[in-house]
């Protein structure tokens, strides 16, 4: 199966998540993915993915995201990678502060649709969202994007604070991988 993403944070996660599991997991080293003119995380995902299994003829998976943030309405959402058209995550957790600068309501989610395109046109969609609040300042140096600001509900470390494994239990990518594996359990 290739994972159609240019982010690593996320090949690491899916790959620790599928790669027990007997999947082979194969990055898309280099092929170039397409501009993502969704207005959903769905479509999104879905034009990743379907590009991906048609330039490979292998399964393709695809992951769009995003941080929805209750006191911006729900901003930056599908439009989290470029939020405030800043160019780096520590540019986007900067701005986010900003924007939140003396705002009490800190409560925000994470959400992640997965796409599965087969080479034949076949299409499965999984989601997850997970809600949490957002620091005052960035803490931790694992994971990527805002997980540095992210403190999951249920937990007192930030998203960037957990392992892999943790923050796959927790987390909206975790979930969305969890309801794809359960759907291709032998038996399912
Ligand atoms: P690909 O499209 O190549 O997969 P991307 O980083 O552009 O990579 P998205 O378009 O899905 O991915 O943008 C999602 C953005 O939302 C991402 O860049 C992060 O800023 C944020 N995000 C998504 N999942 C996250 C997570 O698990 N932790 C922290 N931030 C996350």
């Amino acid at each position: 199966m290739v994972v159609a993403t240019s982010n690593a944070g996320k090949v690491r996660e899916i790959e620790e998540a599928l790669g027990g599991l007997g999947w082979e997991v194969q990055g898309l080293s280099g092929l170039p993915l397409p501009e993502e003119t969704g207005s959903t995380y769905a479509e999104n995902a879905a034009l990743k993915a379907c590009a991906a299994a048609m330039m490979t003829g292998l399964p393709a998976l695809a992951d769009d995201s995003g941080l929805e943030v209750d006191a911006l309405g729900g901003e930056p959402g599908v439009y989290s990678a470029r939020f405030g058209n800043r160019n780096s995550d520590l540019e986007r957790n900067l701005y986010l502060l900003e924007k939140l600068r003396g705002t009490r309501d800190r409560r925000a989610k994470f959400v992640s649709v997965i796409v599965l395109a087969y080479p034949d046109g076949d299409l499965e969609e999984y989601r997850g969202e997970v809600r949490g609040i957002l620091l005052e300042g960035p803490r931790g140096q694992g994971g990527f994007g805002y997980d540095p600001l992210f403190v999951p509900d249920g937990e007192r470390r930030s998203m960037a604070e957990l392992s892999v494994p943790e923050k796959r239990a927790v987390g909206h990518r975790g979930q969305a991988l969890a309801a794809l594996l359960a759907a291709h359990r032998p038996g399912a």
